[in-house]
């Protein structure tokens, strides 16, 4: 995710930012600095444009009605299908699941995957894994005596690849990590991770939450099993995100919910399951969030993802060393391979009454924890402050950062 200049010669952020209203407000008094996209990302007007014209012109449930807006309603929602189908390079819309985001994507995954699990089978997570990518794992194991094991970390905040070789057995059956750790930036090196799972026969599902909004994605290169992400983080509705799961895996695995859509026909003695991949989307879907992440990848494929990527890159450049210029700041997480994700700690203010002064002159970044308990225990600390950047964020959000950084140090003093 290096910066070329030749990719960036056409980008221009200034007019980016044109495109997204909310920017253009003042909080607190002060001009609005947006820093906490990892948490959230916010819309361009394209994105709002077209969920406004799905409600005003086609809105109707899909899949269920020979009227005209039930099937315009599903042409839209199933040509967003393909449009992340092409985002991803997925091989097929069958493999294209939508879920509410990562979280249940992952909880799918759990499910599913886990029913073709035994007691004493293994899955392998990392330590600095948002909770989301523990907490359902934890669950299997307590339900079903799946053992969870942990691969460590070293002090830069990178996976420990020879460590987690080791924690293979004939019983592991998944790897699951982080494309990109929300906490501290740390883009793990996953075609590795894809080769060494290869070689012993285990899957691998890899959380994209961080990454996906990033960075270009190509599941069929990166060979992985399974994909998650969500539609917030990458300038679309909240509400929806994707599991991409190859086909393979989808056909052996039984549904997670079950109810209308997933089925072609039910009596009390059969149930005769729909077809990929409705079958694991029961009830009514959410029809215009869908429809809102097709239009935010068209976005973002308007600008290039590997634009983005390459201005991201040279703006955490900026920010990591006006960072690193204050005194008593310390980053946490400083891998060789970083997205535009920056998690301090500084001096020894609370991160939440740095957040509470930074927010005073309208900078939102995020503090706490992350949901990312285990890795920030590995640091020895409670939580920290994150600056997380996007492609809209310009210097002056970064200057403003670091002006307001310096009236927290005097405050505190
Ligand atoms: N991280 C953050 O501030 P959902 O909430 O389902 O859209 O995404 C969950 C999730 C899973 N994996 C990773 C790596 C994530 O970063 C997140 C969400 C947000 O870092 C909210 S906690």
């Amino acid at each position: 995710m290096a910066a070329d200049s030749n990719t960036l010669s056409s980008f221009n952020v200034e007019e980016v930012r044109q495109d997204f209203p909310i920017l253009h407000q003042e909080v607190n008094g002060a001009r609005l600095a947006f820093l906490d996209n990892a948490a959230s990302s916010q819309r361009p007007q394209a994105v709002l444009d077209s969920v406004d014209h799905y409600y005003q012109t086609s809105h109707a449930n899909v899949h269920r009605g020979v009227h005209t807006l039930s099937q315009r309603a599903t042409d839209l929602y199933e040509g967003a299908r393909e449009k992340i189908r092409a985002f991803i390079n997925a091989g097929s819309t069958r493999e294209v699941i939508y879920t509410s985001g990562t979280t249940e994507s992952i909880n799918l995954l759990a499910y599913s995957f886990g029913a073709l699990l035994s007691a004493g089978d293994e899955i392998i997570v990392s330590r600095m894994e948002h909770h989301s990518n523990i907490v359902p794992w934890k669950l299997l194991a307590e339900r079903t005596g799946v053992v969870l094991k942990v691969a460590p970390v070293n002090e830069r905040g990178e996976l420990i690849l020879e460590e987690l070789a080791a924690l293979i057995t004939s019983r592991t059956k998944l790897i699951a990590v982080a494309h990109v750790s929300n906490a501290l930036g740390t883009i793990n090196p996953v075609k590795d991770i894809v080769a060494l799972a290869r070689k012993h026969g285990v899957a691998v599902l890899l959380d994209g939450a961080q990454a996906a909004p990033h960075g270009a994605v190509d599941v069929q290169e990166l060979d992985c099993d399974f994909y998650a992400f969500s539609g917030h983080k990458m300038c679309g509705p909240t509400g929806i995100g994707v599991l991409y799961a190859k086909e393979e895996w989808l056909n052996k695995m039984p549904p997670f919910i079950g109810g209308g859509e997933m089925v072609l026909a039910v009596s009390f003695e059969e149930t005769v399951y729909n077809d990929l991949p409705w079958r694991f989307e029961a009830g009514t879907p959410p029809i215009a969030e869908a429809i809102g992440l097709g239009a935010a990848i068209d976005y973002l494929n308007n600008i290039g993802i590997d634009t983005i990527a390459a201005y991201e890159h040279q703006l955490l450049e900026s920010a990591t060393s006006a960072l690193l210029d204050i005194e008593g700041l310390r980053i946490i997480g400083t891998a060789e391979q970083k997205a535009a994700v920056i998690s301090f700690v500084f001096d020894d203010i609370h991160p939440h009454d740095i957040g509470t002064v930074l927010d005073h002159q309208g900078v939102a970044i995020r503090t706490g924890h992350h949901c990312a308990n285990p890795v920030m225990d590995f640091f020895g600390v409670a939580g920290t402050a994150r600056a997380s950047l996007a492609f809209y964020n310009n210097q002056e959000d970064i200057d403003q950062l670091v002006k307001s950084l310096r009236v927290a140090k005097e405050m505190f003093r």
